[in-house]
């Protein structure tokens, strides 16, 4: 890992902050709360004052990570000019972090320290850890960890094992290497629970939520011209189903498993008058990611996603965005 005065000046800068805030991305997924526990596991214990924030409220089925109950959605319970030091979490964009403005007009004493494994977006941080390569913000976290020689308790075992898992699709996307395997092992050696989180990331559907898994994968279709395998979900078939936002995570990365594609494209209509895609791909020789951003999104290679403004309209020859 080439990070290590990084890691080291990162904790150094934990050392001598009085007031921390932890924060991490809107609509938070299991590496962006898995993050955040760890990381508020490690100020527990070395009894620093901190404040954890999400502009949204984590899905129910993390409740088993540790401290999850303390991070806050309302930025009004806090005042941003109180922390000294300011720690982003897996966040890919300060647009996500609702803290955009606060963030970028911060006064000279409020540090900055940002850990992703999102390609970068902005330049926002004074000290960036950023290593695109790892599977998840959790397995950089397992390096800052082990650099400092802090020990790994059952609980960051838990949480670094969480986000590994939910970033990877249970070490199915190419993001996961022979090192994350290799980490994941070790965190299970530290009393990290294999099966207890398999039950609440994944074993944990609703009969809803398997209804618009099968909705998504019955509209499936292959657009030829760019071997792209596609699929969407109107606002209608979401509601007929009962099917939360929860409910969807992971379905676009199942979806992927499709065989001989160049790539899925999965568009579902939200509540708000947008369409959210998202863009997977299998094939080491791509990187839907440029496709992402020049839809005004984001992402990994194999990963990415934007969001629209519109709906949906089934035509004769497929869906467009009206
Ligand atoms: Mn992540």
């Amino acid at each position: 890992m080439i990070l290590i005065n990084h890691y080291i000046k990162a904790l150094h800068k934990i050392f001598k902050a009085d007031n921390i805030l932890l924060v991490t991305h809107n609509r938070p997924d299991g590496d962006a709360l898995a993050s955040t526990c760890a990381m508020s596991e490690l100020l527990i214990g070395m009894n620093k004052k901190f404040t954890a924030y999400c502009e949204d409220p984590a899905p129910q089925h993390y409740n088993f990570l540790p401290h999850i109950e303390k991070i806050i959605t309302d930025k009004n319970k806090f005042n941003f000019s109180q922390f000294d030091l300011i720690i982003t979490l897996d966040c890919g964009s300060l647009s996500r972090t609702a803290l955009a403005r606060e963030i970028s007009n911060r006064d000279k004493n409020q540090f900055v320290i940002e850990f992703d494994h999102h390609p970068k977006i902005d330049d926002y941080s004074d000290l960036e850890i950023r290593y695109t390569e790892s599977s998840s913000t959790a397995e950089i976290l397992y390096h800052f960890f082990k650099v400092n020689n802090i020990k790994f308790n059952k609980n960051v075992a838990n949480c670094v094992l969480t986000g590994i898992l939910t970033d990877t699709g249970n070490f199915l996307y190419p993001s996961a290497t022979d090192e994350t395997i290799k980490i994941a092992s070790k965190m299970l050696l530290r009393g990290a629970r294999f099966p207890v989180i398999l039950e609440h990331t994944w074993r944990n559907k609703s009969i809803g939520g398997m209804k618009i898994w099968g909705e998504a994968m019955s509209n499936l279709k292959i657009n030829k011209k760019y071997n792209i395998a596609f699929t969407v979900l109107s606002r209608k078939d979401i509601i007929k189903h009962k099917a939360s936002d929860e409910d969807l995570e992971g379905a676009a990365g199942f979806l992927s498993s499709l065989s001989g594609v160049n790539a899925l494209l999965f568009l579902r209509e939200e509540e708000n008058g947008k369409i959210k895609g998202s863009l997977r791909t299998a094939r080491p020789d791509i990187d839907i990611s440029g496709l992402a951003a020049k839809l005004g999104g984001g992402g990994h290679p194999k990963a990415a996603g934007f969001v629209l403004d519109g709906r949906l309209e089934e035509t004769k020859t497929g869906w467009k965005v009206v």
